[in-house]
């Protein structure tokens, strides 16, 4: 199994190598607001920690600060995952605060304390599941892979145990072979009634996003156990579902809905087939640290 760069589409996933300054706050003491309380905002210079621009949380993260009179003057920074993660683990290391635009399941909520802000308006909706899609044609074609691919589904645990693993510095292709031998019985299930097969080639996209890492990567050490000459394929959100829908890509099982990725949905969906629902109990929005004296969006304050 490898990973290689997509060669079809022109529009080429960005890891941004930079990290993000957003959190980094200044040297300058805690100011207070009339009420002598910590003004968060300006501490953070009115910025928000985002990840890569084409995710669903960020389109959600924009569409908050215009909704939100509150967050009026506020800005979501974008860049990636990994930069995201990065400003968090330094912002609680100095006890700063940080506002992300996180996702469950990831481990940051194993690793620390953690909460989500309230959504009054219910701009980032409600749970969320991750669903598998398929391109057209995959059953009739490679009947096998789509029964093992339409079998697939697991629980917020079981991949949270693997993404711990990957950000303490595990091989994801070894942290997630390593939970498939140890998941057999979970694993027999997605295989049921399907035979092995002798080299077929299945090619499955995803987005370096720490979720979809790992759940990309059990779903191919699955079928490459099976038999199939597995390719993972990184791309920017929007290619994935691009890819699937007009047939370079198999499969994907990172179908964030009904919300993160609704335009998508409504963009590619004629041209997919839905295998359903692969991980319940999904969720979106801003997330940070315990020790954040905040509850709420609503508690934030606007730049002016
Ligand atoms: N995420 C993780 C994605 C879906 C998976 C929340 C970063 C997104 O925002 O599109």
């Amino acid at each position: 199994m490898f990973n290689k760069k997509w060669k079809h589409l022109g529009l080429m996933f960005v890891i941004a190598p930079t990290l993000v300054i957003a959190a980094c706050g200044t040297e300058e003491e805690s100011s207070e607001d009339t009420n002598g309380e910590v003004n968060y905002g300006e501490e953070m210079g009115y910025k928000i920690t985002g990840i890569e621009p084409g995710a669903g949380v960020v389109a959600a993260s924009e569409a908050a600060t215009e909704e939100y009179e509150n967050l009026e003057g506020w800005e979501i920074v974008t860049s990636s995952s990994g930069a995201m993660a990065t400003a968090l683990g330094e912002a609680i290391d100095n006890e700063e605060p940080i506002i992300v635009t996180g996702w469950s399941p990831h481990w940051k909520f194993q690793k620390y304390d953690l909460k989500y802000l309230e959504d009054p308006k219910g701009v980032f909706g409600d749970a969320e599941t991750i669903k598998t899609m398929a391109r057209k044609g995959l059953e009739e074609e490679k009947p096998e892979a789509y029964k093992i691919i339409d079998q697939f589904e697991w629980e917020s645990a079981d991949i949270e145990s693997i993404m711990l693993e990957v950000s303490d510095g595990a091989d994801v292709e070894e942290a997630t072979a390593a939970w498939v031998e140890d998941n057999a019985d979970r694993v027999a299930v997605w295989t049921d009634g399907t035979e092995e097969v002798d080299g077929t080639e299945i090619t499955l996209a995803y987005v370096e996003w720490d979720t979809e890492v790992a759940s990309t990567n059990v779903v191919g050490k699955v079928l490459e156990n099976q038999g199939f000459d597995v390719t993972l394929t990184p791309l920017d959100n929007a290619v994935m579902w691009q890819a699937v829908s007009e047939g370079q890509a198999d499969a994907m099982v990172a179908a964030w809905l009904p919300g993160t990725h609704a335009s998508q949905l409504e963009t590619y969906g004629d041209d997919l087939v839905d295998l359903g629902v692969n991980l319940e109990g999904a969720k979106i929005g801003f997330v940070v640290p315990e020790y954040m004296d905040i509850d709420s969006i609503e508690d934030l304050t606007s730049a002016e």
